[in-house]
């Protein structure tokens, strides 16, 4: 019922001749598979290539960030309308690294995905829980946390283009993979809280990735999980075969 995506963030990795290269490999080798939606992130400088040369393809293209004015004084900043004008169709937003090393709080993040939707793209929305409060047991309170703040004002009919994605910050680039079961535990409870602040029909509706570490061993397992509707793949987006294996998922 839910199509299975698997998105790609090339966080700050890759020139355009180099993120041309990776492009061109994945559509030789997933261009053309239509049970998946397929989404690259690569940085700002190569978003227009990028988008250029997936044309024609099953592959979407994301940002992996903005701000949420659309033009003005704010030096260094892009905005949804520019990210659209380049040529992308979604935008990460609230990625753990955001949060962690650039400061972003629930408000900001709330403003972004709200400027996104408004701009006509759609949001892949992260959340998830450090170490520390995993292990003092607050998972579950700073999921519901950020979901309610940051979804707060989205209109009901916009979760269509809201894509979540839960990725255990203690997970993130770190080797260590969230078993199935807890996972899926996760998982279970931001659907939860998604037909709460909507309804059941959106929270059955809504995508809801996972993303920390996946790798071509572990992705059969967590999408095995019946609330993991995708992956959200840094490390192993990088190179065509890692990434493609990821997508082929079993
Ligand atoms: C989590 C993930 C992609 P990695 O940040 O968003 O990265 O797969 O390297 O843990």
């Amino acid at each position: 019922m839910r199509k299975p995506m698997v998105a790609g963030n090339w966080k700050l990795h890759k020139t355009i001749p180099e993120a041309l290269e990776l492009v061109e490999g994945l559509k030789k080798d997933v261009g053309d598979k239509q049970d998946v939606d397929i989404v690259v992130a690569p940085v700002f400088t190569a978003l227009n290539a990028v988008a250029k040369a997936v044309k024609g393809s099953n592959i979407a293209i994301a940002a992996q960030n903005c701000y949420f004015e659309n033009s003005g004084a704010f030096t260094g900043e892009v905005s949804p309308a520019l990210l659209k004008d380049a040529g992308c169709s979604r935008v990460i937003l609230g990625h753990s690294e955001r949060r962690q090393i650039f400061g972003e709080n629930d408000d900001l993040i709330n403003r972004k995905i709200k400027a996104v939707l408004a701009e006509g793209l759609d949001v892949i929305f992260c959340i998830g829980e450090t170490l520390e409060e995993r292990d003092s047991e607050q998972t579950m309170e700073v999921l519901r946390r950020q979901v309610v703040e940051g979804l707060k004002g989205v209109a009901a009919e916009d979760m269509q283009k809201v894509v979540i994605a839960y990725e255990p910050v203690w997970a993130i680039g770190t080797g260590k993979t969230a078993s199935g079961d807890q996972a899926q535990e996760a998982h279970s409870f931001v659907r939860g809280m998604v037909s709460g602040i909507f309804n059941p029909d959106i929270a059955a509706q809504t995508r809801i990735l996972y993303g920390g570490s996946v790798k071509p061993d572990n992705v059969d397992e967590l999408m095995a999980q019946d609330d993991i509707d995708g992956t959200l793949v840094g490390g192993a987006s990088l190179k065509v075969a890692d990434f493609a294996r990821i997508v082929r998922f079993e």
